[in-house]
């Protein structure tokens, strides 16, 4: 039995399978570089985060219709809901599909189709993050947020993703402010590939609540404690990193060692089509390489809950 958990890491977009991928190219008339699904799935051998984004966003030149972003979302909470995910926080990229064409609207109604009868259908809750592509321009992150302005009753929160080294949080203090001035929830990946500096930046320059990722902060014995005084959210993605080389084998993941240290780790799937699993598919991964006991396990599937964004969480917290 899966212990039921909280999803707080996951792209949307990193939840097309190569199955997927090929109905909808068939469906919108887009031709793909790849013969099948098996000459897709040998392409899913990355070097690091950029060469994971290439093929990334190179595959989601098959969304194109709000049904295709639907049929997305739909797949990927049939998956999740077989894995004990009770709730999820969903990423999402629009200045990718807009410079596709593909409009806010379509996105978000699309997505929105599947993940507003998401209890109903799945037995998990759903909230969606926007998120902005850090290596895109300030300016272009800030007219996102103006285009999504007639949707922010779907809205929770924003997030900041894609390519992280040479592209530091500081660059988008104006967008963060404009978004907290409009209620929104704030998190953003840092200290995945990017150095711990920028955690700390993200914290007190974009007031982020949680730290996706932020792995590298082992680095710096006082951000740790930071982190632990502050009670700050880390959401960890162990496939992930290994897939994309941030750590070498998963029997190497500093899990064990963060939660030694106090720190509030959740464990998600980031983008489970490509790196290989879905979120029990990550706990199964770290309770059997790292060894990590039923308690410990219990404890990540606590944390997951404590550090979403579900009402009465300062409560929770507290206690
Ligand atoms: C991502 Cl693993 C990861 N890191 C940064 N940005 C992303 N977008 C989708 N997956
Ligand atoms: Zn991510």
């Amino acid at each position: 039995m899966s212990l039921p958990k909280a999803e707080l890491h996951l792209h949307i977009e990193g939840t097309l399978e190569p199955e997927l991928a090929f109905e909808l190219a068939t469906r919108n008339g887009v031709e793909l570089p790849y013969a099948d699904t098996e000459a897709l799935r040998k392409a899913y051998r990355f070097e690091d985060l950029q060469s994971f984004l290439n093929l990334y966003y190179e595959l989601m030149a098959v969304l194109r219709t709000e049904r295709d972003f639907e049929d997305l979302a739909n797949a990927y909470l049939a998956r999740a809901a077989a894995q004990g995910v009770r709730h999820a926080e969903i990423f999402f990229d629009p200045q990718a599909h807009l410079a596709r064409g593909v409009g806010m609207g379509t996105v978000v109604e699309g997505l929105w189709r599947a993940l507003g009868s998401s209890e109903d259908n799945h037995g998990v809750s759903t909230q969606l993050i926007l998120c902005f592509l850090r290596d895109e321009s300030a300016d272009s992150a800030m007219a996102t947020l103006e285009a999504a302005k007639p949707y922010l009753d779907r809205i929770v929160g924003i997030g900041l993703d894609s390519a992280e080294v040479g592209h530091p949080p500081v660059k988008f203090r104006e967008v963060y402010e404009a978004a907290a001035a409009l209620g929104l929830r704030r998190v953003a990946h840092a200290g995945e590939e990017g150095p711990p500096a920028y955690i700390t930046e993200a914290l007190d320059v974009l007031g982020v609540e949680r730290i996706d990722h932020g792995l590298r902060c082992m680095e710096d014995e006082e951000l740790v404690a930071r982190l632990v005084r502050e009670r700050i959210p880390l959401t960890l993605c162990p496939l992930s990193n290994v897939r994309l080389r941030t750590v070498d084998v998963l029997a190497d993941h500093p899990l064990p060692a963060m939660l030694d240290a106090g720190l509030l780790c959740t464990v998600n799937s980031d983008d489970p089509a490509y790196f290989g699993g879905y979120a029990g598919d990550n706990f199964d991964a770290v309770g059997q390489t790292l060894g990590l006991s039923e308690d410990r396990l219990r404890e990540l599937a606590c944390n997951s809950f404590l550090a979403s964004f579900l009402e009465h969480d300062e409560e929770r917290r507290a206690r």
